[in-house]
């Protein structure tokens, strides 16, 4: 891999990868609205807002691979969503196609399917079911992956991301946890994988109480090591037993399935 672009390199995830894939690909390019620091030894640091499709054509240029983070990760005011998530993914699969890039990573979340219910398991061919406007966003990330595919052949690898976080914050997440260290290698993995197509997969640790399957995704090859359980007893004693009748218990996507409409 020459140049490997990470947008939204300034958030959460972002961090974790700039750290993690040092040295993964010949050039680290780190893209984000917000500042970042100085490029250091392999990389290049690039502001860029989403929005701006000329901006994001330049940003794309000579890029072999793009793992798209950048945009609101959390429920917003829909004209907000339209400019960072909605055209912000458009411009960057566009940007793609037009530099024959070969694959994207792009960072789904599980509120594209919060509206399964705990009890059901899931895997990639479960109907998406948006918790949020949030959750509508990613569901659109999804559709706009695979019409690229499609269309142009432009592979795309959706992750449904559960929780990534150094460690569960609540009882929800010793089900949707992902560790950094996973998140890591599944980035590794779907850059290595020979191909991929369209794929969706979920971003989310072996736990014990798990409710996604990445059975189908086998051919990505991505082993991760990590489980919510040695957390567990800390969880559990730090947080009161769920109401099993309270809707942010009921649903997969928690609060944001049980909150009122953004709008509203
Ligand atoms: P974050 O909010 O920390 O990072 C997102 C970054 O995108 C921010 O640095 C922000 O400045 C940037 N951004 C926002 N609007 C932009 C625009 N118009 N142009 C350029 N950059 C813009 O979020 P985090 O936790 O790092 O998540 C990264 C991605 O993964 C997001 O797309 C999020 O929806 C997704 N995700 C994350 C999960 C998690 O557990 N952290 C779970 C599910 C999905
Ligand atoms: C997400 O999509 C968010 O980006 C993240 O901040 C968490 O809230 C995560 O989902 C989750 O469901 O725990």
């Amino acid at each position: 891999m020459k140049r490997l672009l990470i947008t939204g390199a300034a958030g959460n995830l972002g961090k974790i990868l700039r750290e993690g894939l040092k040295g993964y690909a010949d050039v680290l390019r780190l893209s984000d609205i917000a500042d970042m620091d100085a490029a250091g030894p392999n990389e290049e640091v690039v502001k860029c807002d989403l929005s701006d499709r000329a901006a994001v054509h330049e940003l794309v240029k000579d890029c072999d691979g793009i793992v798209h983070l950048g945009g609101i990760s959390i429920e917003a005011a829909f004209d907000d969503l339209l400019q960072a998530n909605f055209l912000g993914t458009y411009n960057i699969y566009e940007a793609a196609r037009k530099h024959s890039v070969k694959r994207i990573m792009f960072a789904s979340s599980n509120h594209a399917i919060g509206f399964h219910k705990r009890t059901e398991m899931l895997d990639e061919k479960s109907e998406l079911r948006p918790d949020s406007l949030y959750g509508v966003a990613k569901c659109y990330g999804e559709a706009l992956a695979s019409y690229y595919y499609d269309k142009f052949d432009l592979e795309t690898v959706s992750v449904r991301i559960g929780s990534c976080f150094p460690e569960p914050k609540d009882r929800r997440m010793l089900s949707t946890w992902m560790s950094p260290r996973d998140f890591i290698s599944l980035i590794e993995a779907i850059f290595n994988a020979p191909m991929t197509g369209h794929t969706v997969m979920y971003g989310v640790s072996p736990n014990k109480a798990v409710w996604w399957s990445n059975d189908h995704a086998a051919y990505i090859g991505w082993e991760p090591k990590d489980s919510s359980e040695a957390f567990r007893a800390d969880v559990e004693a730090k947080f009161p037993e769920e109401n099993r009748r309270d809707p942010a218990v009921i649903y997969q996507g928690g609060a944001f399935a049980a909150r009122g409409h953004f709008e509203d």
